[in-house]
């Protein structure tokens, strides 16, 4: 009965995952992070949220992503970064609202067009109702799939899922 417990916490944690934040494959469906994307189109082509997060996807041999201000966006200047990443594999947290700005330090390759604006827009939750009954909804809303139940519901469902679990246990 603890592993269906267990189970239960999971699901709801997933939940709260996923609720609030979309992530986005830099560069994806048609390429990655490479020398052959169009950044702006593709940054155009979404509206990037509070809470969503951008996965860089490629060869950490010949390519990094450094977060640079804007000035150094335009002049492809990676020698004062906000902050380097490597591993071919980088999350990036779009926590806050304004402009972001990302380029491939390698020589050569932000002037070919590596490199990526990212404008983050904030996103507002409203809730209706109390306890599990609360309903909440994402303005501006992105889709229906945005109505969801909201994180102090989810945690309070987790939290009676733990006690039943615990009863049940013993
Ligand atoms: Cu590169």
């Amino acid at each position: 009965m603890a592993a269906k417990a267990m189970f239960l916490m999971t699901v709801v944690a997933t939940g709260l995952g996923t609720a609030f934040g979309a992530s986005y494959t830099v560069g994806a469906p048609g390429g990655s992070w490479d020398l052959k994307t169009n950044y702006t189109r593709w940054a155009s082509a979404t509206t990037f949220y509070t809470g969503d997060k951008l996965w860089f996807q490629y060869s950490g041999v010949e390519h990094n992503v450094v977060e640079v201000s804007k000035a150094d966006y335009d002049a492809c200047n990676g020698s004062s970064p906000i902050a380097t990443f490597k591993t071919g594999n980088d999350a990036v947290a779009l926590a806050a609202s304004g402009s972001r700005y990302f380029i491939c330090s390698v020589p050569g390759h932000c002037s070919a067009g590596m490199k990526v604006q990212v404008n983050i827009r904030s996103k507002v939750v409203r809730c209706r109702g109390r306890g599990i009954r609360q309903r909440c909804r994402s303005q501006p809303s992105l889709s229906s799939a945005a109505t969801s139940v909201c994180p102090s519901a989810l945690a309070q469902l987790g939290l009676a899922a733990m006690v039943a679990g615990i009863v049940l246990f013993f």
